[in-house]
């Protein structure tokens, strides 16, 4: 096993392109996740990973590490082969863990989604729950199990205990120009999942204008890299590459966005949220061998949206981790306008008037999330407070034509949108004079591993 001292010779293996052996990165990580290796070395690590790349072999031993770096989670032996978790690699409007989590409980699966607060320009999963009066993220691995028990699905915040070593690198890839780099990618998503000990993963790797993967080529890199460390894991994983280039549904924003997935979670809302909650839930339900195929198991999701218990379980989640009964019951039950007062409302609501006519190519996901972030949607450091009732409602959709005048988006904010912003804000707004063409499927592909689950259909 590779001494402490000789990190600095670690670091020079990798920068001149050598392959790392397994102690070699346990030995590593060990550093990081002790505090002693120097942040100048880690950083030097992370840098000749990125430039040199890790092969298969190397990023799953780093996830192991990493995994192996904290605890584990443990669940109910009855649970094996029926837990089961999403991950997305983040997008504009992308609230599907919000219906995606209690459909998958309906279904009868164990979710213990661990989900992350928004950085940049994409929100978080966690930002859009916190938007209800009284939800807490955090909870423990016994209050987990207590919950899963109970209503079958929670979305909780990162433990301090769960993989810290990445919790040290994903910092230091922040400010080392680091970030985009396959293997840290790999390992830094898989660790928590490993440590979550699930039995199937999808992942929904978005592509585009507004994504993490600029072409769809980078995103099948990506993907494949997650499906096959995810497999030699021993969890079930597929991922889909979907588009990012538009905002996902109508609403941008957390409060909206919760409304959002509430209207998904009756059986309704933009039938491109439901079509990438019952893709995402079919795979999982088909992976873990709890329907025949993906179509049965799209079915599966689709009912549990129509018939309420989705909603149910989300209800029974909101209970369970801190939401008074009767605000969970008011949400979820409620008409719509008691459930917007309930969220709370912006100071201002204005509606932006199109700037000439034309028929609407589409609205770009990139600078309406820029502007949102700016008036309180996202946050400039970790742990900085977000506004939950800033956002926007688009009001128009590519296909559509527009006359001059006529409102194309409602804005909520609290008073200070400026004219750059105004600027930026009309400029999402993508006008021509003929029509566009139809629109391609928001899922591009599936990736699934060689040796897929046997029985069913291959989506
Ligand atoms: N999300 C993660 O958990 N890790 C990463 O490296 C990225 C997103 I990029």
């Amino acid at each position: 096993m590779a001494a402490q001292g000789s990190l600095p010779a670690l670091i020079r293996k990798k920068r001149d392109g050598e392959r790392l052996e397994d102690e070699e990165i346990q030995s590593f990580v060990r550093g990081v996740t002790e505090g002693t290796a120097q942040q100048g070395q880690i950083g030097a690590m992370l840098m000749a990973i990125r430039l040199r790349g890790m092969d298969a072999g190397e990023t799953l031993a780093l996830t192991r590490a990493m995994a192996a770096s904290g605890r584990a989670l443990a669940w109910h032996p009855a649970w094996r082969g029926r837990l089961v978790d999403k991950h997305s690699t983040g997008g504009v409007g992308d609230k599907v863990s919000l219906a995606l989590a209690p459909a998958l409980a309906a279904c009868g699966c164990k979710v213990p989604m661990i989900s992350g607060r928004g950085l940049g320009h994409t929100g978080g999963t966690l930002d859009k729950l916190e938007a209800i009066p009284g939800f807490r993220a955090c909870q423990s691995p016994e209050q987990m199990r207590s919950i899963l028990e109970r209503v079958g699905c929670c979305i909780v915040g990162q433990s301090e205990e769960l993989a810290p070593a990445d919790r040290v690198l994903y910092g230091l890839r922040d400010v080392t120009a680091t970030v985009d780099s396959l293997p840290l990618i790999t390992a830094s998503i898989l660790s928590k999942k490993a440590a979550e000990q699930l039995s199937a993963l999808v992942l929904d790797v978005k592509f585009g204008g507004a994504a993490l993967c600029p072409t769809q080529e980078s995103a099948r890199e990506l993907a494949r890299s997650l499906v096959e460390v995810g497999e030699r894991l021993g969890i079930r994983t597929a991922a889909v590459l979907s588009r990012m280039d538009e905002p996902l549904g109508r609403c941008v924003g957390n409060s909206l966005e919760v409304l959002e997935a509430l209207e998904c979670l009756e059986g309704g809302g933009p039938p491109e949220l439901r079509e990438l909650v019952t893709t995402l839930g079919g795979l999982l339900l088909w992976q873990s061998g709890q329907a025949g195929g993906v179509t049965q198991g799209r079915a599966l999701l689709g009912r549990a949206l129509d018939d309420g218990s989705a909603l149910g379980a989300f209800e029974a989640m909101l209970g369970a981790q801190g939401v008074p009964p009767a605000t969970a019951r008011r949400l979820c039950a409620g008409p719509p306008p008691d459930r917007r007062h309930l969220l709370g409302r912006a100071a201002v609501c204005e509606e932006l008037p199109a700037p000439r006519g034309g028929w609407v190519q589409r609205v770009e996901a990139l600078p309406l999330a820029r502007v949102l972030h700016e008036l309180g949607t996202g946050r400039a450091r970790a742990g900085d407070p977000v506004n939950p009732r800033v956002g926007a409602e688009l009001l128009v959709a590519a296909g559509q034509r527009l006359r001059a005048g006529e409102p194309w988006l409602r804005l909520h904010h609290e008073g200070a949108l400026g004219a750059g912003a105004r600027r930026a804000l009309q400029g999402a707004l993508c006008l021509a004079p003929p029509p566009p063409p139809a629109p391609p499927p928001l899922v591009a592909e599936t990736i699934l591993p060689a040796a897929p689950p046997s029985g069913g259909e291959r989506p």
